[in-house]
Order: structure tokens, then sequence, then C-alpha cells
């Protein structure tokens, strides 16, 4: 019998089965516009502890890992089956990520991990990472995974072992098990947060796109753009327009990114999207939210000014430090949204709202003015309603 074998089991399954059954509690009385909840719905310690240890006593007498995990963050979500699934991308200590499923009962507490994570198929020329899976119930009956695929620079000078090409690679499946690989976007320039809307537009297939000059640099790319494709399975961007733009001094200055797929409404599509500035701390990744038209999704209709969520206390810290991300969020039957957003590059959070509040926060949020002048304008109204109205 090996004791210690038998304790750091024992202990290790222990923590794990607290952390999975733990129930979480919303920080109240929050903003009005959502709560945030205590606990991060899903961190390295969450992935099961059979992934992470070799569980025989022979082969592993010390009970140590053998395959560390360094993050759980940037997932896709969609309701299934009356269960909320996230499809995380999970970080290994090797720096490669790939895909898991996560499910919940409730979209707040309790997500479990599928047995085995995605086994993704590979085109002809294999990604080198993969990461960040927009998922989409599209109106063609299929379920579709975006995601970016990164290689290698084949143009990068020989000791250049950095320069990456981001692309948008497309997946698609009916039961989340089976998936099927379609060949990458064909599109000029490098893309990153690609998102497929959910309908079809002038009878096509209509993707929100990222245009980007380089890797991390979006340089002439102007903001979010939209793109109509003829055939999903051999899809090429034939024609890109910018429909959420970037903007000097505000909170998407350097660049933007569509989050998940718009949630319809009855006043307009509501889209979540990150937006990036630069500051001495190095980059600053906020939330934001804009509504385009429900007829014509690519016209913008209202957009408040400022950030929907920023970093706050423990999700200012991670590997990539003060980092708000998403690319999944949930509208149940009811109007209640949980946004998923992830923190840092490290881990998963879930704050909840509502269709209507979202909308209300869209269309009675103060719109950005670009200046100081226009911000105390709008500040000046408020608060001469307020007094004056005592
Ligand atoms: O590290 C922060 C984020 O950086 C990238 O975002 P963007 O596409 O806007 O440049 C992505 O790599 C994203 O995964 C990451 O969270």
């Amino acid at each position: 019998m090996n004791e210690l074998f038998n304790k750091r089991l024992q202990s290790v399954t222990a923590e794990y089965e607290k952390l999975i059954s733990r129930k979480n509690k919303a920080v109240l009385p929050g903003n009005g516009i959502y709560e945030r909840y205590t606990y991060p719905v899903i961190t390295a310690e969450h992935t099961p502890v059979c992934w992470r240890y070799d569980m025989s006593p022979e082969s592993n007498p010390y009970f140590m890992e053998r395959f560390g995990i360094n993050g759980t963050f940037n997932a896709g979500a969609i309701k299934w089956k009356d269960r909320y699934l996230l499809v995380v991308r999970v970080e290994g200590n090797d720096r490669k990520s790939f895909f898991a499923i996560a499910e919940s009962p409730n979209g707040i507490d309790n997500f479990q991990f599928w047995d085995y994570p995605i086994t993704l198929p590979e085109t002809e020329d294999p990604d080198i990472n993969v990461y960040d899976m927009r998922l989409t119930a599209h109106e063609d009956g299929w379920i579709y995974g975006v995601f970016c695929s990164e290689r290698k620079d084949p143009d990068a000078s020989a000791g250049d072992l950095s320069s990456a090409v981001a692309a948008a690679g497309i997946v698609r499946t009916k039961d989340l098990k089976t998936w099927e690989r379609l060949p990458d976007l064909k599109t000029k320039s490098q893309q990153r947060n690609v998102v497929l809307h959910p309908e079809f537009v002038n009878g096509k297939y209509a993707l929100y796109t990222r245009p980007q000059d380089g890797f991390i640099d979006t340089g002439s790319g102007g903001g979010i753009g939209w793109a109509l494709i003829d055939d999903i399975t051999n899809a090429v961007v034939k024609e890109e327009r910018i429909i959420n733009h970037r903007h000097y001094h505000t909170i998407k200055e350097l660049k933007n990114g569509e989050g998940p797929h718009p949630i319809k409404t009855t006043k307009g599509w509501l889209h979540l999207a990150h937006g990036v500035r630069s500051c001495a701390a190095g980059l600053r990744y906020v939330l934001y939210l804009y509504l385009t038209d429900l007829a014509q999704p690519d016209k913008l209709i209202a957009e408040p000014a400022g950030h929907l969520m920023s970093p706050m206390g423990e999700e200012r810290i991670g590997d990539v430090s003060n980092v708000l991300f998403t690319n999944g969020w949930i509208a149940d039957e009811d109007g209640t949204v949980y946004i998923y957003y992830a923190s840092s590059d490290t881990r998963m959070h879930v704050a909840v709202s509502s269709i209507d509040r979202l909308l209300d926060y869209c269309l009675n949020t103060p719109a950005d003015g670009y200046r100081s002048a226009t911000s105390v304008q709008a500040l000046t109204k408020i608060i001469k309603n307020n007094l004056e109205s005592k």
C-alpha cells in the first residue's frame, strides 16, 4: 500500500469535489445593469483530476501532476438540452490551447467538464494553436464553431520564433461531440474574433470579422467588420466593411473585436464586444455593448460611451493582466442573459442581466461625445434632472 499516493489522491479529489459543488452567489447591490458573481465559474482546478494526474500507484507513486493546466478562459457558450454549456479554451502548461466542454445545470455554478476534450479535426496545414471559439446555432440547422487558428509566420526571419499568422478556423456539429472541419476563412488580411451571425442575411451567411495587419496589431484594420459569404463550406471574404469603428481616446482606440454572436431583441441586435487601449501597464481590455438594426444587422443604432465591464479585484491579475474578454453569452427563454467573461487570460466568470436591462442600458446611457466637455454636459444633465425634480 502506497500511503503517500492514497493520501494525495484523497485530498486532491476532495478539493476538486468541493470546488465543482460550490454554490455561487451574486454580489449585491451591483450597478443595476448586471450582477457579478462571487466565484469564478471555471478555473484550472475545475479540470477533472483524471486529466491532470496519472491515477495509477504503479506508474505514478508520488501522485504528481502529469498534465498541468495553466488556464481555462475565453469560452464560447450555448444552451443545449436545458444545460448551460461552455466551450472553454483550456491552456496546458505547454502553452497549447484546446477546447473542452463544461456544463452547468443553472449557468452560474457547478460547472463540470465532459470526460474528454474536443478532438478538433485539422486541415492539411495543421493549426499550431487554436482558441476563442464562438458558437452559433445557425438557422441552417448546424451549430458552428468559429475560432482562431494560429500558425508560425512562414515569412518570419530565421531567428524569429514569435511571429504568427491568425486565421479563422471553422467547424460544425449537430451533437457537440462530432465536429466537421471546414476550410479556414479565406481573406486578404489576418483575422481574429470572427463570429457567425445566426441568420441568413440576403440569403447569405454573414460574418463579423476583425481584419488586422499583423498578429497583435490591427494596424489599418479599423474595427469590427461585416462580410457576406456565399458558401460556408468554402468561405471567402470578397468584401468587408467596418461597422463598429475604433476611435481616438476611447476604450477601443487600439483595437476591438466582436464577442459572441449578437442576441436578437425586439429593438435590434444586441452586441457584446471587447475594446482595447494602451497604457503604461500594457494593454487594457474591457467589454462594451452596442445595438444594430433588426432588419440590417450591420447598421449601428446605439452605443453607450465607455465600458460595460472592466477588470476588478482578482480579475485584474493573471497570465495577461488587466484583461476582460468575452466570446460567450446565453439568453434564456425568460429574457435572463448570462454573460460569460474571462479575466486576465486565466479563468471564467459569469455576470447575470436581462435583455430588457441591457437594452435599457444601450438606449439610455449617454453616447460618447469624444471630449471631456461633452462628458461634463452629459453628467450635468443627469444631475440637473435629479436636483430639479426634488
Ligand atoms: O491577451 C488578451 C487577448 O488578446 C487577443 O485579443 P485580440 O484578438 O483583440 O488581439 C486574443 O489572443 C485573446 O485570446 C486574448 O484573450
